[in-house]
């Protein structure tokens, strides 16, 4: 396809109709809100329709890929596309004569933020990858019309409020009210004379679909993202409302309006909420209903249908699509079981994102009756038909049928649901993908071998490179010779001999500086704190979770601020550290920390005797805007999991690729960026999964350890005393007494020396310029392999488009 041209005239007229609209009488009345509006409006407006039924040309069937996740975390739009269009310059000289700065009218946009973290920011990056290899695609999601909570600090406590984001005036939105899909929930199931099995739901909803589009880089594709939004049924249909037709749904506990209205802002914690199953349910019943619309739109049997389209499960939130895909075939389109299973078992592939037992979705079996009493009897047919063959392999064994079953102990568990339904599963790195196999799944391994995978995670160049350093993107650009690296990451190691280039070391440093700068501003501004961009910028942003352990950090921060106190000359290079992280509203333990962090920023950042030598700083309300402000500022990045908790993590690599330097553990795609980026490149630390599991099995005593470490033992007693809270002695109990009594699960002392040793090592590293500017651009140079677009391919190879 062709690139999509920018007619100038076109964009002006489509401008003038926007304030037109707006109910102004020029172009200059307008807010600098109306104008990122009208800008953005004026764009899409643009855009030709964004086909979903187009079928590839070549000989080969292509499988058009159905990506369903519960997030996307898309960030914002308007430059993004901006820059995939091309028409970035255009805009920005098209608004010059009306004094109007592009750059700062995009800070203007509320970012969708429709997701919790990585595997909501992952869907987003992939949709941006498929459309701009030419994957066919689709993502397909819920319009939540809440995002991620805000998040704000009093006295530093994380406090939450809505994140409206003002859906129904977002400019990029295209309503097709033809695509609306009918959803049952609830009811009974009967059987007509033939023994035929129909499903009577109590109530339908109605789910509408919202476009945003998708565009490749520069290749003319646009392909959606299909949010749905859950209405009432036919609100204006004046007889069924006199009827009490209407309000019959919220009568019987369901209400639309709700079910889409909010995220639920968890990650790795599974909760088990009745709306949140109605919430997966209808996203999916909406989403296989718009797979198969499309697929007897283009004339083809339901029995190709895996011949030309996958449904990739963006982790199990999505998995009651199973069933359901099974439920039209069997009672809609009346096939046998066999032929049921066969499409189905054939079009499902699945991506696990978590190795933590907590996160692992089941429900409830009287939840699934009650709502989805069809689903429920299908999923016991898959069940009863899953253990003849574990019977065969296993004779008598019950505690592996225990183990494996979909249905046991009145618990519906969704992994094991998309293991044995589904054709391909697969890890998000290389550590994980063999944990899946040998830790979580190993039977289910030793039953279907060729099932397992490994993709590693990739992030987009476009959005994390490209938009977020637009600096270091010209310098790449000059010394490359071409602007080729953004849809082909490898490109980047011709940068690798620029080591020995003086005056190329001196540009890309000084470019880390004026990120650093600007990073600094937007401290300032919103938390009127100096930061100095000499110092190092040793950065910590994910969500907060005692896996991901913030509180190591932490400590790491107090034993510094110990030795400055014994030694007030204490020679260090001054770092800034700096935090970014929400932390699940419910999860206390996440919050103690955040609260710990900022009640030691408070004391460090206001001693004098620190001299500025260290500064804390938790920026509020991470999100991704704020990632693409404090990404390219870091000089360093922390990635310090307990080895074999983070499934792979993203962040490292656009950290990585900005010119950070990782401190870390073995664990997730860490091990990776190691290989690639070379041993002396990297700091690696700690524990791997293997002592992690020794420690563990031979009896792991954090209290033991303390009492041997005099200088820890000051640390964590200072934090029980008051110090850092105003005397409250127990302001930080929750965090302390799991590091404690309460067995540290996640041996943040066990690793504490080891990554104060790495951390020191950082030090000495960053006071010799040259070396560091040295290792900083091999990172960028060697990290092209964690382009999303790498990710594509390999799903494309080993998953989508693999021989069947
Ligand atoms: C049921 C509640 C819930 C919600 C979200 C459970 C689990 C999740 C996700 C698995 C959380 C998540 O974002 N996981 C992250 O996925 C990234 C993309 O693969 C990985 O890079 C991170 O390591 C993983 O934590």
């Amino acid at each position: 396809m062709s690139k999509i041209t920018f007619k100038q005239d076109i964009f002006l007229a489509a401008l003038t109709r926007q304030w037109q609209a707006f109910g102004l009488t020029s172009a200059s009345d307008m807010t600098q809100h109306q104008w990122w509006h009208a800008v953005s409006a004026a764009v899409a407006e643009q855009l030709p329709p964004q086909n979903d039924t187009v079928s590839s040309k070549s000989k080969k069937i292509t499988r058009h890929v159905n990506y369903i996740s519960m997030e996307f975390l898309v960030g914002r739009l308007t430059g993004n596309n901006l820059i995939n269009l091309g028409w970035y310059e255009k805009i920005a000289t098209a608004l010059q004569p009306f004094d109007i700065n592009l750059t700062d009218l995009l800070e203007e946009e509320i970012d969708p933020a429709l997701g919790n973290g990585g595997l909501g920011r992952l869907a987003a990056c992939y949709l941006d990858a498929m459309a701009s290899v030419g994957q066919p695609g689709i993502g397909y999601g819920l319009n939540y019309q809440y995002g991620l909570f805000r998040q704000r600090f009093v006295d530093g406590k994380q406090k939450e409020s809505p994140d409206d984001w003002h859906r129904n005036e977002y400019p990029w939105f295209r309503h097709n009210s033809s695509l609306a899909v009918s959803v049952g929930v609830g009811g009974k199931v009967v059987k007509n004379e033939q023994g035929v099995s129909r499903w009577e739901p109590e109530f339908t909803l109605r789910g509408e679909a919202w476009d945003l589009p998708v565009m490749g880089y520069r290749n003319g594709i646009t392909q959606p993202l299909r949010l749905w939004e859950a209405m009432h049924p036919h609100p204006f249909d004046l007889e069924k409302f006199n009827d009490g037709e209407f309000l019959k749904a919220e009568q019987q506990g369901v209400d639309a309006a709700k079910l889409t209205k909010v995220l639920y802002p968890n990650d790795n914690h599974q909760a088990g909420k009745r709306l949140r199953l109605m919430q997966q349910y209808f996203q999916c019943a909406c989403s296989v209903a718009d797979i198969l619309r499309r697929h007897h739109f283009l004339g083809r049997k339901i029995s190709e249908l895996p011949d030309y389209e996958v449904i990739q499960l963006n982790d199990t939130h999505p998995t009651i699509a199973i069933p359901e895909m099974l439920r039209v075939l069997l009672d809609e389109h009346q096939l046998s079981w066999d032929d049921a299973w066969h499409i189905t078992s054939r079009t499902f592939a699945y991506t696990n994102h978590t190795l933590m037992p907590e996160a692992l979705e089941t429900w409830d079996e009287r939840l699934v009756r009650s709502l989805l009493p069809r689903h429920f009897q299908i999923i016991k047919q898959i069940n009863a038909n899953f253990k003849k063959r574990v019977s065969k392999e296993w004779p008598g064994d019950e505690a592996v049928w225990a183990k494996l079953a979909v249905h046991h102990d009145k618990q519906v568990r969704m992994a094991n649901l998309c293991v044995v339904a589904g054709f391909a599963v697969n890890g998000v790195a290389a550590l994980h993908s063999d944990l899946v196999v040998k830790d979580l799944f190993p039977e289910y391994h030793q039953l279907w071998p060729q099932k397992f995978h490994n993709v590693t995670n990739g992030i987009t160049p476009r959005r994390w490179l490209k938009q977020c350093n637009p600096a270091l993107s010209a310098l790449i650009d000059e010394r490359l010779k071409t602007d080729g690296w953004v849809n082909n990451l490898d490109l980047l190691k011709g940068l690798e001999d620029g080591v020995k280039d003086k005056k190329f070391c001196k540009q890309y440093r000084k470019i880390k500086h004026d990120n650093k700068v600007r990073l600094a501003e937007y401290v300032w501004q919103r938390m009127g704190i100096r930061l100095n961009p000499d110092a190092i910028f040793d950065v910590q942003i994910k969500r907060l979770h005692e896996y991901k352990r913030q509180h190591l950090n932490l400590l790491h921060i107090l034993s510094l601020y110990r030795q400055i106190r014994d030694n007030p000359k204490l020679d260090i290079v001054p770092r800034v550290f700096l935090f970014g992280a929400k932390a699940a509203p419910g999860y206390y333990l996440a919050k103690n920390i955040i609260y710990a962090i900022n009640q030691v920023a408070e004391k460090i950042n206001n001693d004098p005797i620190v001299a500025d030598r260290i500064k804390v700083v938790f920026i509020p309300d991470y999100c991704v805007s704020v990632a693409e402000l404090m990404i390219p500022a870091a000089d360093v990045s922390e990635q310090i999991s307990t080895a074999g908790k983070e499934a792979s993590g993203t962040g490292n690599m656009k950290l990585a690729l900005n010119g950070a330097l990782t401190v870390g553990t073995l664990d997730g795609a860490n091990v990776e960026i190691a290989e690639q980026v070379g041993e002396d490149n990297i700091f690696i630390f700690g524990l791997t999964v293997d002592e992690v599991k020794a420690q563990l099995k031979k009896g792991y005593k954090p209290k033991a350890l303390v009492k041997k470490d005099k200088h820890l033992k000051a640390i964590l007693d200072e934090l029980a005393s008051g110090f850092y809270a105003n005397g409250d002695k127990k302001a930080f109990d929750l965090m302390l007494n799991s590091l404690l009594d309460g067995g540290d699960p996640y041996l943040v002392l066990a690793d504490f020396a080891a990554y104060c040793e790495a951390q020191k090592q950082v030090d000495t590293l960053f006071r010799n310029t040259d070396e560091w500017t040295r290792r900083t651009l091999l990172n960028t140079a060697r990290v092209g392999m964690f382009s999303a677009d790498r990710s594509i391919r390999d799903y494309q190879q080993r998953i989508w488009q693999a021989k069947r």
